[in-house]
């Protein structure tokens, strides 16, 4: 299933039948009315000395925005208690790192982590490329989740960073699932990649073994100065199929709706849940981009009648009899 033209066979289906399939999938192992609500925290902002041409923290381009050094951890702590209180089950730290150093700013990283997850808030990481220990060390400390995307295709990666290679990605994600911790690995549309570029990086998603436990799908949002800045918006219908291609190759990952949401309509949000997308960013930021205010999210999920998923270890599969009750039959 996981070969370029069975892929392309499923995205080319006519809508109506491929988002029925992967309703049938998200049935199957998800309550199809719960969503995972995460907060982004970027505890350590810009100057970044990757050169990811999506990304207005590279210090490569010049996009005006604000640099910030590493957060302490007790202000990570405080941000986490705030995430909570107003819904999120999991707090997601990132920061502009290539790779993480050992040292002071590791370990005040790991006293976060720890002050998090005391919380009982699910902690997840994005901290760049890790050793084999440092993964180790997150876990050790209370993270549960690390996400480190693939972004693109293999083939057109090279187009949009030059400092990293596909492979050191595949190589910390195997470092990731090795140390235990679960693996969050998506990617961004809109870079200017075909869709066969979207359809291969699902495959090689797909492929991991065992599979990501989240696969985040960003559409680009277009920063000024950085070399992506006027790209064109991805067509929403073409983003919808490709959700419910993730979630017919991935049943079991909670694919979520990520970075974009903030130009897409609320109808094509509600597609998107549809077609088995089961997880959103929550708050008024991203990292340091804008997303949809808390309130509007909320108001959008009780017009779409779907309700926050409670944080902990999420059920292998979802009783029939449960989904009928949760969706209130
Ligand atoms: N530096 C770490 C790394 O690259 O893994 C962690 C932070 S990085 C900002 C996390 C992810 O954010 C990237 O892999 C990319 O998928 C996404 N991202 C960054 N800039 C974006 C943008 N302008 N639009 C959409 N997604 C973006
Ligand atoms: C992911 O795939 N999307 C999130 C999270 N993982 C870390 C980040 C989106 C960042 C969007 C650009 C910004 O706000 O800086
Ligand atoms: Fe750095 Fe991550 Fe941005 Fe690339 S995506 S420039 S690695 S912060």
């Amino acid at each position: 299933m996981t070969n370029l033209d069975s892929i392309r066979a499923l995205y080319d289906l006519p809508l109506p039948e491929l988002m029925f399939r992967a309703q049938l999938v998200h049935r199957e192992h998800h309550d199809p009315a719960a969503v995972q609500l995460c907060t982004l925290q970027s505890i350590k902002t810009g100057r970044c000395p990757e050169d990811c041409k999506y990304c207005p923290q590279s210090s490569h381009y010049h996009t005006g925005l604000q640099d910030e050094p590493l957060m302490d951890a007790a202000t990570i702590v405080a941000a986490g208690r705030q995430a909570q209180a107003g819904g999120a089950s999991r707090l997601c730290m990132g920061a502009a790192w290539r790779e993480v150093r050992d040292g002071a700013q590791f370990d005040s990283v790991l006293a976060a982590v720890r002050g998090v997850s005391e919380l009982g808030l699910e902690v997840c990481c994005t901290l760049g490329m890790l050793t084999g220990s440092q993964a180790g060390q997150l876990k050790e400390a209370g993270c549960s989740v690390y996400n480190h995307n693939l972004d693109t295709s293999r083939e057109f990666y090279p187009e949009i960073i030059s400092t990293r290679t596909y492979d050191d990605r595949l190589a910390t994600l195997a470092r990731v699932r090795a140390a235990g911790l679960q693996v969050c690995s998506g990617g961004i549309l809109g870079l200017g990649e075909g869709v066969d570029d979207r359809l291969k990086l699902l495959g090689e998603l797909a492929a991991l073994d065992p599979q990501p436990d989240s696969v985040p799908i960003n559409a680009l949002v277009p920063v000024e100065g950085t070399p992506l800045g006027g790209s064109t918006p991805v067509d929403p219908i073409e983003f919808v199929r490709i959700i419910a291609v993730a979630r017919i190759l991935m049943p079991r990952a909670m694919v979520r709706l990520s970075a974009g949401r903030t130009e897409m309509s609320d109808e094509t949000q509600a597609l998107c849940f549809l077609a088995g997308a089961n997880s959103i960013f929550l708050g008024e930021k991203l990292l340091t981009t804008p997303n949809p205010g808390r309130s509007d999210d909320l108001r959008l999920m009780q017009r779409l009648g779907l309700h926050p998923l409670a944080a902990g270890p999420r059920p292998a599969a979802v009783e029939s009899d449960t989904l009928a009750v949760s969706a209130g039959a």
